[in-house]
């Protein structure tokens, strides 16, 4: 029994001291140089050494989780080794080595996994859960796939620049089976994009093996699918997998596309070291532990004289030192003391919008669709790094005409048809922001958002705050009913992600609002969910300015100036509410169009409350559980005493958005709205 090394009650014997009887991993030192192979050496020492104090503080009480890496330490160290240090590596849970073989600081890794300033995300999240554009590195986030999609953007970017650049993300065996493996890899196939997909095949994924996991014999199995190349090679080689990382990023450098790369190892302990190996057959650690990278690697070395067992007393003795300096640091530092504002004010990247007022010497009638089309054509005139993705909006330009004649001015490369694939495009437009560039992702219909939700509300949403990477995106949502549609084309979804810290919400109900909306959503360099109601498309139409301009975001606007009842909406629900206000000259309708739901212009509700005392909430979106109840809530806690009545709340019913056109107006609130205004007028 030799895989552990180190007995972790004493930190004793040190595991130099018991080497393999006999090496079991041939290696090809062809290209490498005697000093290539000890620098190799230290960077592949220097994970297993920190794993090593790890799991000793893990016992001590001083740190509280451990993802081991041991004995998978080839793959991260050999990968990160193999790619060019301006390239992106995005790596999970095991890949210690990739962060230490960039060359991050160890009291910085240290404080990040005891959640201290110095760390990458100021105490939000744990382990290697974060990204850093200095070291060019892209953590995960706990949902394992998403990272995929990720790197497609990232890709994306350097063909767009011509870079030239390779990326190389990681996922394990069981991360393949989600969803968002199969569709990073066809976006990347079909756009040919120069990513590495690593899978570290180490046959388990937490106490799953792999029979019940997948019933595909090999990974590489499934480039053929994929129609990408496939290589599989022995994860726990760190020469074999430095010259094959090298040779594919050299070769997707040159000629971009997509590899597959099948990493064969094992992971010699529990998930987390909490959940121990019980499932593991009996005697399967012991026969993987013959094949340790670390050990057999050092053997090699040894029997080849190019170290002495002399140099490799000195080296630990050099990593341990610096292992120590760096946990004094971390463990010196003071706890984060908690700053409410701090931790509010960072959940966007800081920008102050620069208003673009409307040249009002130069305007047309515009429809809705029209000053969308507008401000997306003169947003990408204005922003060359700009590119706009979504299904059938290159040259057929979309499924309501926004994009059409986009390919003929902006080309394919920045109008880009996607596959059917939400996940993997809302995460590349994510990966084109961490590259500097913008990106708009257009859902064909809001509802099919929920193939994208995960990207949205854990990646896009969360990301600035973890750890201050811009998700410069904007999702445009084609949104809502009226049209018999049925379920699946017609649901207001905006609640969603107004629940969500993170996003911005902009749902205008006009077309000048809507292009100088959209123009600022584009601006802003944080994420953006942009509705659109496809039934005001063409049905409201207005002067609007032809040149470029910005319309603010945070700020509603009062669409009719009334003292009797407040109708605080947006969207669909202003219309309604002018309508109403023209059948009932009588009542003195004030009505505020939101335009923003986040941030939300509170003050321009409570103005309005304050000035009549009768409140109603409306919206498209059911009833329960919609913004309203917020509003509600924030009505009552702010402005009770100016209140002369309940606050009256009206939405769709609570059922899934029905087809037929006398089931669907039965849904929607317009009636029992208008039914409402008039008891509220009475009260
Ligand atoms: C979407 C999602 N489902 C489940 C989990 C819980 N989980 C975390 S890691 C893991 C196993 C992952 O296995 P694999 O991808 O093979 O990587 P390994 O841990 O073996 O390196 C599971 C089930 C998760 N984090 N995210």
């Amino acid at each position: 029994m030799v895989f552990f090394a180190l007995d972790l009650q004493t930190e004793k014997p040190n595991r130099h001291m018991e080497l393999l009887e006999k090496r079991t991993i041939q290696y090809d030192r062809t290209g490498f140089e005697d000093k290539e192979l000890i620098s190799i050496y230290k960077a592949l020492l220097k994970p297993r050494l920190i794993e090593e104090k790890m799991l000793i503080l893990l016992r001590q009480g001083k740190i509280s989780k451990w993802f081991s890496g041991w004995g998978q330490e080839g793959i991260s160290v050999g990968s990160a080794l193999g790619m060019k240090d301006d390239e992106y590596i995005l790596p999970m849970h095991r890949n210690l080595g990739i962060f230490t073989s960039r060359g991050i600081p160890l009291n910085r890794l240290f404080a990040q996994f005891q959640g201290k300033m110095s760390g990458f995300t100021k105490g939000r999240d744990r382990s290697f859960h974060f990204g850093t554009n200095e070291y060019k590195v892209v953590g995960m986030i706990s949902h394992l796939g998403p990272q995929l999609g990720i790197a497609d953007g990232i890709a994306l970017a350097s063909n767009l620049k011509d870079e030239g650049k390779a990326t190389i993300v990681f996922t394990g065996d069981g991360g393949a089976s989600e969803g968002d493996f199969h569709e990073a890899l066809n976006v990347a196939s079909v756009w040919d994009l120069p990513v590495i997909f690593a899978i570290e095949n180490n046959a388990w994924g937490l106490s799953t093996p792999s029979n019940e996991q997948f019933r595909c014999k090999q990974f590489i199995d499934k480039g053929i699918g994929y129609g990408m190349d496939a290589f599989q090679v022995d994860g726990n080689n760190i020469l074999k997998v430095i010259s094959t990382v090298r040779k594919i990023a050299d070769s997707i450098r040159q000629k971009p596309r997509p590899f597959l790369l099948e990493f064969m190892t094992f992971r010699m302990r529990g998930h987390e070291e909490a959940s121990g190996t019980k499932y593991y057959p009996e005697g399967i650690q012991d026969e993987w532990s013959k094949k340790d990278p670390v050990v057999n690697y050092e053997m090699f070395l040894r029997e080849t004289n190019v170290i002495t067992e002399a140099d490799v007393l000195a080296i630990t003795a050099e990593i341990k030192k610096e292992i120590q300096d760096g946990l004094e640091l971390a463990f010196a530092e003071g706890k984060i003391v908690a700053d409410t504002q701090t931790e509010i004010d960072d959940l966007f990247a800081p920008y102050t919008q620069e208003v673009i007022a409307p040249n009002l010497s130069k305007v047309s009638e515009k429809r809705f669709i029209d000053a969308i089309q507008d401000g997306l054509r003169q947003s990408m005139q204005k922003y060359p790094d700009l590119v706009i993705m979504g299904q059938d909006v290159a040259e057929y330009g979309g499924v309501f005409k926004i994009t059409e004649g986009f390919v003929e001015e902006f080309g394919k490369a920045r109008v880009r048809n996607t596959p059917i694939c939400e996940s993997a495009i809302v995460g590349a437009g994510l990966g084109l922001s961490i590259a500097g560039m913008k990106a708009v992702v257009e859902m064909q219909f809001a509802d099919f958002v929920t193939c994208g939700f995960n990207q949205i509300v854990n990646n896009l949403a969360k990301i600035h705050w973890r750890w201050g990477q811009n998700a410069d995106v904007v999702v445009r949502m084609p949104t809502g009913a009226g049209s018999a549609a049925g379920p699946f084309h017609s649901q207001s979804n905006e609640a969603w992600f107004f629940h969500t810290p993170g996003l911005k919400i902009v749902y205008p109900a006009f077309p000048g609002d809507a292009k100088g909306l959209l123009a600022a959503s584009i601006e802003d360099p944080n994420p953006v969910m942009f509705f659109e109601h496809k039934n005001l498309y063409r049905s409201v139409r207005e002067d609007v300015s032809d040149d470029f301009y910005t319309v603010e975001i945070g700020k509603a606007r009062t669409v009719r100036e009334g003292n009797d009842i407040s109708v605080i909406t947006y969207g669909m629900g202003v219309h309604w509410a002018i309508e109403a206000a023209t059948n009932h000259p009588d009542i003195s309708i004030d009505i505020i169009d939101l335009r923003t739901l986040a941030p939300l212009d509170t003050e321009a509700i409570y103005a309005s409350v304050r000035k009549t005392g009768k409140v109603i909430v409306l919206h498209e979106d059911c009833l329960t559980g919609g913004i309203g109840g917020e509003l509600v809530a924030l009505i009552n806690e702010h402005c009770w005493t100016d209140l002369d009545a309940p606050v009256k709340r009206v939405g769709s019913l609570d059922t899934p958005v029905p087809f037929t056109n006398t089931l669907e107006d039965n849904f929607l609130p317009k009636q029992r709205f208008f039914e409402a205004l008039v008891a509220l007028n009475d009260f």
